[in-house]
């Protein structure tokens, strides 16, 4: 029955968001302001990376406007991958990660039922027993953790909003009351509440796991009161292990959308409305949060809010409405640095979290279409706004992009796994230090079915059933092979086989850049293999006993992949144990792959052996 009620409360305050978000605006088309009640209810549970902005009617007629957007970027460290791997006692182990920071954004699925858990709900109810999950509530999250952890996952971000007692429908000014399983109670968490996020910093402990807590505050503009609610969560959080950021993030209560004077809506919190510049009634809320836990003796490094990444509107500084710094709208890393910049804290100790979803630069969800603006591609885009946040902030700040993905509803052409794996390539380049993917699972069983939903990585129910993009995810987390030489086979020798591998019968580089659907990570090589052809790597330097992932992009197939392993000393290992083979199935265009494997307790080289079966197969950008 209490399943029930949450149940239907989360229904209930979507459509309630929804009408009362819309209604205002009276917007023709799709765009944002459509698009922003369904984040309202998802992004306020963990779900929708669309943010929602806010225009006065003065403006409708101008630009029909405006705002918001989407996603961001991230972080920064060393180049190098090797470097990037965080510190262990077991960094001897021969292999790399691609970046430090390997997150998911989470909301806990009630395994078997058709909707849940909500963020707060789960504190809420942490001792509980759960007769739809078998176990208590506690339980049920360390079982999800650990299937996290085996796909390479090193951290979550968790959002917990403030919110009120019981459920109230009525999302309207004043009150705006938001729904208690959401979040922690405003201005005063319960004891039940702080004890039990305490209670998850430790199970995050025990896993290995850190987090990314993201506080969405709607009451910005009471500094008062935030003091009371940041600071009873604050130390309960600050000494604890699992703890990596928190990020001061939310909305002002309530909002004058239509330049009367008067709030006649409820502000949603997600992403800090930074995009008003780092004065407005937003930014001096960040400014103040960020004093307020420093003086409590949390380290600069650990305290953030959340720069929106991409959205070309209001990155270009146009005249904006309310209490905007200096009447125009800014790129919110651009105000993130500003307000370090007036606490004095040093470059190296700053934190900048990207919302970095890709989508297209004239997505007519951010840019008005009176606005100029020449469209890019997704990838086009990301690469050129990650290059405006190294301009803003440049070097000695960690990035890292605590929501990252593809952009809800996804873009025609541009699938989630495109996004990410995009978004991989340009972080690698621009030193941004990992991310955190949107996200574990939907929240609802019916947005398994929308394909206009960000695909995640577990589908809704009891099992763990992944969809296929999790194989970006675990290339994008997992201990990669050192040594795999020109695994996209750009690079060829005199007779334009492939340096770096060995390849049988006729097997040969093939041009395909240029192609529909090219992707420009990819290159403009890739290697092709006739039926029964091989490729192999040289032999690579393996750890015993260690997971690896391998991860590939193959069309045509199907695919044989074999590791071959090696004793330390040359002799082949003990029949039985020389070799994994995996099989990759038939794909009719390029698609990612990835396998894990652990070596045997002998094996110290190891080659990787790619066959074709009976057909053609195409291989590229193997790591
Ligand atoms: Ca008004
Ligand atoms: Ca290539």
């Amino acid at each position: 029955m209490a399943a029930l009620l949450v149940r239907s409360r989360s229904r209930a305050f979507a459509r309630l968001v929804t009408s009362h978000v819309v209604m205002p605006v009276e917007r023709t088309r799709a765009n944002w302001r459509e698009c922003s009640p369904i984040f309202a209810m998802q992004k306020v549970v963990g779900s929708s990376p669309i943010i929602r902005s806010e225009i006065p009617a003065k403006w409708r007629s101008l630009g029909r406007l405006v705002l918001l957007a989407v996603v961001q970027m991230l972080l920064h460290v060393t180049a190098g991958a090797k470097a990037s791997a965080p510190p262990s006692t077991r960094s001897v182990r021969v292999g790399h990660y691609l970046f430090a920071t390997r997150g998911l954004d989470v909301q806990f699925e009630r395994r078997g039922w058709s909707s849940g858990y909500n963020p707060g709900e789960v504190l809420q109810k942490w001792n509980e027993f759960d007769n739809v999950v078998g176990s208590t509530v506690e339980a049920e999250v360390a079982r999800q953790l650990d299937h996290m952890k085996a796909l390479g996952v090193n951290e979550i971000w968790y959002p917990l909003p403030s919110s009120d007692e019981g459920y109230d429908p009525n999302f309207v000014p004043p009150a705006c009351p938001m729904p208690e399983v959401l979040g922690l109670r405003w201005p005063q968490p319960t004891p039940t509440e702080l004890t039990s996020l305490g209670a998850f910093f430790d199970l995050l402990e025990r896993k290995g796991v850190k987090v990314i807590l993201e506080l969405q505050n709607n009451h910005m503009e009471d500094q008062t009161d935030s003091a009371r609610w940041l600071g009873a969560i604050l130390d309960v959080v600050k000494d604890k292990p699992a703890l990596d950021l928190v990020q001061f993030d939310g909305n002002l209560h309530t909002l004058d959308l239509n330049g009367d004077g008067i709030d006649e809506t409820c502000g949603v919190p997600s992403e800090a409305p930074l995009w008003l510049g780092a004065t407005s009634r937003a930014g001096s809320y960040v400014r103040f949060a960020i004093a307020l836990a420093l003086a409590k003796g949390l380290p600069a490094q650990k305290l953030s809010a959340e720069s929106i990444v991409g959205n070309y509107f209001t990155d270009s500084h146009p005249v904006a409405y309310g209490d905007a710094t200096d009447g125009h709208f800014w790129a919110p890393v651009e105000s993130m640095k500003a307000i370090f910049d007036s606490l004095g804290v040093p470059p190296g100790q700053r934190t900048y979290a990207l919302s970095f979803y890709e989508h297209r630069k004239c997505n007519p969800a951010i840019v008005p279409s009176s606005y100029p603006c020449v469209d890019a591609d997704p990838q086009s885009w990301a690469e050129e706004s990650l290059r405006r946040v190294r301009d803003v902030v440049v070097v000695g700040p960690r990035l890292v992009a605590t929501e990252m993905g593809g952009w809800t509803p996804v873009e025609g052409g541009w699938p989630t796994a495109d996004a990410v794996e995009g978004l991989v390539s340009v972080f690698q380049r621009y030193h941004v230090n990992g991310g955190a993917f949107w996200r574990w699972t939907n929240f609802n069983n019916s947005e398994d079915g929308d394909p206009s939903v960000a695909t995640p990585v577990k589908r809704r129910g009891a099992a763990y059933t992944y969809n296929a993009i999790v194989s970006a995810i675990r290339d994008m987390d997992g201990f990669h092979l050192d040594g795999i030489v020109n695994g996209s086979f750009e690079d060829a020798n005199g007779t334009g086989r492939p340096t770096g591998w060995s390849v049988t019968g006729r097997a040969t580089r093939l041009k395909v850049s240029g192609e529909p659907g090219a992707r420009s990570w990819r290159g403009s090589y890739v290697l092709r293999l006739g039926p029964e052809e091989t490729a192999a790597t040289r032999l690579l330097r393996v750890s015993p006993r260690t997971t690896y992932t391998l991860a590939f992009d193959r069309r045509g197939g199907p695919a044989s992949v074999s590791v071959r392993y090696m004793a330390c000393r040359g002799a082949r290992l003990a029949r039985g144990r020389r070799a994994v083979v995996f099989k990759a199935p038939r794909a009719p265009s390029f698609a990612r792959f990835a396998v894990t494997f652990a070596t045997p307790s002998q094996a110290c080289l190891a080659r990787v052996v790619f066959a074709a079966k009976r057909t053609s197969l195409e291989l590229d950008y193997v790591r």
